[in-house]
């Protein structure tokens, strides 16, 4: 009785006005990505990295076609949709479903009913999750007026992530036998590096987040590197965090973010700094041998404010996106005013990493 009851309840909830059907198609593939000075095959989806984000609202249904044009078996993990009465498509190899072999098509169903927040979703075969990931972002039924915060202007995710030149199967494979002796070669902060890695001189394209005085942000935080907490942060500027892992939590004021892997956490910023340009930072605790105390791999891009917003166009910002942040500073000349900001962030987040190891 109390199942059927179950039932009724998660079946109504599903069903409610409002609610419709999200499809996609992920075809898995493998790519080349040049980073770094070296070309390196990498399992994506849909050719990017991240991949895309899934946007829903509550009480939505999920379809989602995956295309799995890789050589490896794979299947997709929907990372704490909590799954009631959709277990099987929970993505987990040899326990809800068998791997989606190579050159083979599987599509998951499922609802997402009773979670709002920032989700991620990722492959759940051991360490591809580094490149088969993006965003599932799960928006109240009845719009951002219902968020327990002040509504934002705009919503951004953050996807924090880490970048391997290394066969990540061949790793977990390693691992298996116990050899622990592999590092990414870099941290990206939605799949950009940033200026601090460069190759030959030429420094790496970093992202680039425009701002408009006054406005509030909703950024969406994912760690979805394999091994390290990071420490995200942005030079002149508070976060407020509003929710973690798809939970509203009480708002906290806080300068600096720290995220475990697999986890996510909603924070609004307000553009309330003297215009101008603000790095914006995250650094993994785990460093690359062989000394592992010392932080490195830092990334950083830039926040940058825009006084008349209306005249760039998404063009520029994609173009100015891949030029990178190095560029166009040697094209405007160099930002005294960030430099200085760089130095003050730069103390402060390895002070807080001295206090945790
Ligand atoms: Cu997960």
């Amino acid at each position: 009785m109390a199942a059927t009851a179950a039932i009724v309840f998660f079946s109504a909830m599903a069903l409610s006005v409002g609610a419709s059907v999200v499809e996609h198609t992920f075809v898995v593939s493998q790519v080349n990505m040049t980073h770094l000075c070296k070309d390196t095959l990498v399992t994506v989806v849909n050719g990017q990295l991240p991949g895309p984000a899934t946007e829903v609202t509550e009480g939505d249904s999920v379809t989602v076609h995956v295309v799995n044009k890789s050589p490896y078996n794979i299947t997709i993990h929907w990372h704490g949709v909590k799954q009631w009465l959709n277990c099987w498509a929970d993505g987990v190899p040899m326990v809800t479903q068998r791997p989606i072999l190579p050159n083979h098509n599987f599509t998951y169903r499922f609802n997402v009913v009773g979670q709002e927040g920032t989700l991620w979703w990722h492959a759940h075969v051991p360490f591809l999750r580094a490149t088969l990931h993006g965003a599932l972002i799960i928006r109240p039924r009845h719009g951002a007026i219902s968020y327990p915060f002040p509504k934002p202007d705009m919503e951004v995710p953050i996807i924090i992530g880490d970048w391997w030149q290394l066969d990540l199967p061949q790793v977990d494979q390693s691992m298996k036998n116990g050899s622990f002796d592999f590092f990414a070669s870099g941290s990206t902060i939605n799949g950009k590096l940033g200026d601090l890695f460069n190759c030959s001189g030429v420094p790496e394209g970093g992202y680039v987040l425009d701002f408009v005085p006054g406005k509030t942000y909703l950024l969406r935080v994912i760690n979805a590197g394999l091994f390290s907490e990071f420490y995200l942060k942005i030079a002149g500027h508070n976060f407020t965090v509003v929710a973690a892992d798809a939970n509203y939590v009480s708002p906290y004021t806080t300068d600096v973010i720290a995220i475990a892997p697999g986890e996510t956490v909603d924070a609004l910023v307000v553009a309330n700094a003297t215009p101008g340009r603000y790095y914006i930072v995250a650094l993994p605790n785990q460093a690359p041998g062989p000394d592992t105390q010392t932080p490195e791999f830092t990334t950083r891009g830039m926040v940058q404010y825009r006084v008349n917003h209306s005249s760039i166009t998404n063009g520029a910002a994609a173009l100015r996106s891949r030029r990178g942040v190095k560029q166009e500073e040697n094209d405007i000349g160099p930002s005294g005013d960030v430099a200085h900001n760089f130095k003050k962030i730069s103390q402060h987040l390895f002070f807080f990493t001295g206090n945790l190891v």
